[in-house]
């Protein structure tokens, strides 16, 4: 590795920051059960004290995603103890993600439900969510809708678009100045013949309508198999809406799995579209990297180191593609030399580059054993492990 490489990944590095999700930490699981964990996670302040320690050994997760319903049992009266928890645990509220999907009333859709009254209800929940982001200075308010039905001919689908539509606007009227609405997209699942945001074609057309602040969340886990994610990102960041990302991997469909564990070259070859759109435009792409994998068999805070350091990896490889010869390569076109230049930074060993990197921020070097010797693990189950025998657990 040269000089120029070693120092390209430690500035890579330094402006890379991944947000956790709260409910990452917390007994979830499948519809068909949940293996609880001794060491999981019973309440929001032990959600972010987990995350705390992610962050302790990494350097590079400062904030935590919560999720309303899950982390904010009063609602906006809860607001100030998550403040006072997050703080106590060295970290920030990140986004804020509203729960529409998971009241009875929502049987039949929130933003796309045809009683009005339900919609109302949904809008309420939303400001209400928005609300709760501006007291805890959190940028993102972050929506995924469940929305959808399971067989033809049971849904206006066109009316239900414009009250997306309106939902939309009336929720992006509640926004400070410097808050931003996300909207996530997911082609099936719980609907299984439309969902409403089915894909970031919907999620753009419906972001821009909702107004000036609203952006696209890609969600690597909502895509069909074959789908080219990258170019949708590349897509997004040339209209500049590319707002933020759920990361996670997956095989099948939305399955939530760590992510690169089973495609490495696609997360690398979107963080590649990403850098070399920075480095085209010299402009910074104004991009929320959050995490959304709620693990049921693996430790979950091991996994979720594992994640952080996966996507450092990841973005590590992207950051040494010498884009000055990939311009070149692609104007010629000379097409090996081009893919070539992919591939080469894609199987260059990036870790000790990053192992000094972290070092020479006084972290450690290698945040999986750090965690492994610190006891932590060990304290929390011995305190958790009766209260999660009781069945403490929420979906995610
Ligand atoms: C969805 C989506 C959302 C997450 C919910 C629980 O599949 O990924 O981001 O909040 O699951
Ligand atoms: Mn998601
Ligand atoms: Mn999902």
């Amino acid at each position: 590795m040269s000089a120029d490489q070693t120092d390209r990944i430690a500035r890579a590095l330094e402006s890379f920051r991944i947000e956790l999700p709260s409910w990452g930490f917390a007994n979830t699981g499948t519809r068909f059960g949940k293996y609880l964990q001794a060491a999981a996670a019973t309440t929001t302040e032990e959600k972010l004290s987990d995350a705390g320690q992610v962050h302790a050994l990494t350097g590079v997760c400062p904030t935590v995603a919560l999720h309303v319903l899950w982390d904010f049992p009063s609602g906006l009266d809860s607001t100030a103890d998550v403040a006072t928890s997050a703080k106590r645990c060295g970290v920030h509220p990140g986004s804020i993600n509203p729960n529409l999907f998971q009241e009875q009333r929502y049987k039949f859709g929130s933003f796309g439900n045809p009683d009005a009254s339900v919609r109302e209800a949904a809008l309420q929940h939303t400001r209400d969510s928005i609300q709760i982001a501006r007291r805890l200075g959190s940028r993102d308010v972050s929506l995924w809708f469940a929305d959808g039905s399971n067989y033809p001919g049971t849904a206006n689908i066109r009316r239900r678009k414009e009250w997306f539509e309106e939902g939309l606007r009336a929720a992006h009227a509640e926004l400070a100045r410097d808050q931003r609405l996300l909207v996530e997209y997911k082609p099936f699942e719980p609907a299984f013949y439309h969902t409403d945001i089915a894909d970031w074609g919907m999620a753009l057309l419906l972001a821009r309508a909702a107004g000036p602040q609203a952006r696209v969340l890609v969600d690597t886990g909502h895509h069909y198999l074959a789908q080219n994610i990258e170019q949708i990102v590349s897509w997004l960041l040339a209209e500049d809406m590319l707002g933020g990302f759920h990361f996670n991997d997956r095989r099948y469909a939305d399955d939530d799995l760590t992510l690169g564990s089973i495609d490495p070259y696609q997360v690398f070859r979107i963080f590649h579209e990403i850098l070399f759109f920075e480095w085209e435009t010299g402009a910074r792409a104004d991009i929320a990297y959050m995490i959304d994998q709620s693990h049921n068999l693996k430790g979950k805070i091991e996994a979720m180191i594992q994640t952080v350091v996966m996507a450092q990896e990841l973005f590590a490889k992207a950051s040494i593609v010498d884009h000055k010869s990939l311009a070149a390569a692609q104007a010629g076109p000379n097409l090996v030399a081009a893919e070539s230049l992919l591939q080469d930074a894609f199987s260059s060993d990036v870790r000790p580059a990053i192992r000094e990197w972290r070092v020479s921020r006084g972290l450690p070097a290698d945040p999986m054993d750090a965690f492994r010797q610190s006891g932590y693990l060990e304290r929390i189950t011995a305190e958790r492990a009766s209260r999660n025998a009781a069945g403490v657990s929420s979906y995610a």
